[in-house]
């Protein structure tokens, strides 16, 4: 399988995560990648290369273009503004009160485009936003081009971004970016399978009202687990979207026993709707010893799990979401990636 990836990653690496009040060492951190690395060579997983350069015209049709030019310049207009930390929003547009209307002053733009603060911008997040997206669309390419399968090792993952926001560690949305590349070069339907443990809020958003992309996740609850706001099952999509939109929200403590039937329901809606490509959001973070998620998944299942993906038999783009188990992370992905390929 052929995989892809930037070091420009490193680029993105804030020194806090607002958690419970303190500012810890972020969940979502570069480490994370190498551990992935280290794996997919241990596994004989060698043919690794650098992306192309972002395809920007692919990511401006997709993003809204204030959002843009609020990520490219956020950190220079931060430090301009005489802040000495990281960018962390505090200030936000909620219930009654204007949604439309981005200030001019870069505090309340940051609280207009962002939609959870966990996440910090730093000096070099957009570059290592733009190398994750630049991965995930060379893997894609890599499909096009006639591979059956490719593996963009993302970093900061995407799901959580939309169009407009930022948040839940993610920036610009590898997925969706692949989603729409798979369109764009005649595939007439695709599927988007995001099976990392958190909603991919911003992957539904961005496909709710269309018919052409089907999107399926298998996540916590929205009642109990983050983004909290979005992911219930009775989200099935709206207009020529209507039924192209999956919801399998689980319980605390769910074990794979149940995972995995949702996994196959999710497979044969998929099925059902006739895509003819698939992006899989590849989270990790179902695993039983992540910190910050709740489901028992163990290392084994996510092997199992790539099996029974692969019985869709579609060209398939992996991009890397969450998984926050360090030292599980690599082989728990790969474990996804193995089942995959050897189905
Ligand atoms: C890509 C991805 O996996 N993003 C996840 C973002 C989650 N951020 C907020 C998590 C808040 C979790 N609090 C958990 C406390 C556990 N004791
Ligand atoms: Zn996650």
């Amino acid at each position: 399988m052929r995989i892809f990836y930037s070091e420009t990653h490193r680029r993105h690496f804030p020194q806090g995560e607002l958690n419970g009040g303190e500012l810890v060492t972020p969940f979502e951190r570069p480490s994370r990648v190498e551990y992935v690395l280290a794996r997919l060579k241990e596994r004989g997983l060698t043919d690794i290369n650098a992306p192309d350069a972002p395809d920007m015209a692919a990511i401006r049709a997709l993003c809204d273009p204030g959002y843009l030019d609020f990520l490219e310049t956020a950190w220079d207009d931060w430090v301009a503004e005489g802040f000495r930390g990281e960018i962390i929003a505090a200030s936000f547009p909620v219930r009654r009160m204007q949604m439309g209307r981005p200030p001019r002053n870069i505090d309340g733009k940051v609280g207009y485009y962002c939609l959870a603060a966990e996440t910090a911008i730093t000096n070099g997040t957009w570059e290592a936003a733009l190398s994750s997206a630049a991965s995930a669309q060379s893997a894609t390419r890599a499909v096009i081009a006639g591979e059956k399968a490719a593996f963009a090792l993302c970093r900061p993952p995407g799901h959580h971004a939309t169009a407009d926001m930022y948040g839940g560690y993610c920036f610009l949305n590898n997925a969706a970016l692949a989603a729409e590349q798979l369109r764009a070069s005649g595939a007439g339907k695709v599927a988007v399978l995001d099976i990392d443990f958190h909603h991919g809020n911003g992957t539904q958003d961005i496909f709710y009202d269309r018919g052409d992309v089907f999107f399926a996740s298998l996540h916590g609850a929205p009642e109990d687990a983050f983004p909290y706001f979005l992911g219930y099952a009775d989200e099935t999509g709206t207009g020529d979207g209507d039924g192209a939109t999956a919801n399998f929200p689980m319980a605390p403590g769910t074990p794979y026993s149940e995972w995995s039937q949702a996994l196959d329901q999710a497979i044969a809606r998929i099925r059902a709707h006739g895509a003819e490509a698939l992006v899989v959001s590849l989270g990790v973070d179902a695993y039983k010893d992540d910190p910050i998620s709740f489901f028992k998944l163990d290392s084994p299942d996510f092997t199992d799990a790539g099996r029974r993906i692969a019985t869709l038999g579609l060209p398939t783009v992996f991009c890397m979401e969450g998984g926050y188990a360090i030292e599980a992370v690599g082989i728990n992905t790969v474990n996804v990636l193995e089942g995959f390929e050897g189905a």
